[in-house]
């Protein structure tokens, strides 16, 4: 197969270090000077235009710069070549980084101090060990799983949920609808690390929140969504937050982004806002990666992380 070139089209970020980076071994065109273009093989995208894609008549492969794909799969003619979600070292850390740091935060009364403090009040709430709050992390895949074995090895104890039954040491793992209820109701903590499908969009709702065990030292239960924004609905956290079904969230997407200045959630005593930044895509680590398996497809071998496009993820 001879050395094909790529197509970078990344809307909302700057495409000039990646095309730095992939132009290392690789000729890179950008829109619109790629468009339709027979010497284009690969797509390297984010959140690319809608027909795009099926203009390029030699596509063989789109590859996304983030591990979710539903950006990819919003074009009503995405044409039929295997699509590569990211999987990187460093993209898992910053994302255990994130949930574990979220999670902390809530479990060590993060929000309670921070109000202590701009009123100058000294004051100790009791503190609960790690032992006595659980996490349960909604989407078991490669971030999930690396949050849970961090959170465990902290002495939380864990429970995963998953499309399919998979199992981990240490974690007690649920599945599919019939496993929904029982994790939930199993949990103190919710961490949301599913992938946006048509099965999951607006997943963390009002019902779903209500089912949050609130028998623990945290004093309610806690939502952290780093998964995709449409998996959950907004006004439902607000309500879950005022009538006490929720003590605190921490969210890091929204399901619409960037989070509408009206939004309350941005003013929200018990929200914490960040903005779509849980685990960052670095082209520095990411591009070599890209490039790493474009030569070994060319090379006869299987592209690696391939989406199940049945599933969407
Ligand atoms: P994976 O594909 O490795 O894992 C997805 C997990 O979700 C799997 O355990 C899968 O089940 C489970 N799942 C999917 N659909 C369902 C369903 N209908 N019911 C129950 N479980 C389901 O994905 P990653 O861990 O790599 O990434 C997860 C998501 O995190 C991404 O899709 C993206 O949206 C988000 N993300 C957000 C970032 C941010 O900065 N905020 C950064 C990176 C990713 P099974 O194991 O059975 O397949
Ligand atoms: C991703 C993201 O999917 O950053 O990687 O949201």
């Amino acid at each position: 197969m001879e050395k094909g070139r790529i197509l970078l089209a990344v809307t909302g970020f700057h495409p000039q270090r990646w095309r730095e980076l992939l132009s290392a071994e690789r000729e890179v065109a950008l829109e619109p000077d790629g468009a339709s273009d027979p010497s284009i093989t690969y797509a390297v995208v984010w959140k690319q235009r809608p027909n795009l894609l099926s203009a390029l008549p030699n596509l063989r492969a789109v590859f996304s710069i983030g591990a979710g794909v539903d950006h990819i799969f919003a074009d009503p003619t995405l044409p039929d070549v295997p699509i590569v979600k990211i999987v990187a070292d460093n993209l898992t850390q910053y994302m255990t980084e994130y949930v574990v740091w979220r999670v902390l935060d809530h479990h060590r009364q993060g929000m309670l101090y921070r109000s202590q403090q701009k009123k100058k009040i000294w004051h100790e709430p009791p503190q609960r060990p790690a032992s006595d709050i659980s996490v349960g992390i909604m989407g078991l895949g490669t971030l999930g799983r690396a949050a849970a074995s961090v959170l465990l090895s902290l002495g939380f104890p864990v429970n995963g949920w998953s499309r399919s039954d998979r199992s981990m040491k240490g974690v007690s793992t649920y599945s599919g609808e019939a496993g929904l209820i029982p994790f939930l109701n199993a949990t103190d903590i919710l961490v949301v690390l599913l992938p946006l499908t048509p099965q999951t969009q607006g997943i963390v709702n009002y019902g779903v929140l209500k089912e949050l065990r609130k028998r623990n030292g945290l004093g309610g239960s806690v939502l952290i969504n780093a998964g995709r924004g449409r998996l959950q609905k907004d006004a439902d956290i607000v309500r879950a937050l005022e009538d006490g079904t929720l003590k605190e969230a921490s969210l890091d997407v929204f399901e619409v982004e960037p989070l509408p200045k009206t939004s309350p959630l941005w003013s929200h005593p018990k929200v914490f806002v960040t903005p779509h930044a849980a685990a960052t895509s670095d082209p520095v680590h990411l591009a070599p990666i890209m490039l790493r398996q474009m030569a070994a497809f060319e090379r006869g071998e299987k592209l690696e992380n391939v989406v199940d496009r049945d599933a969407g993820y």
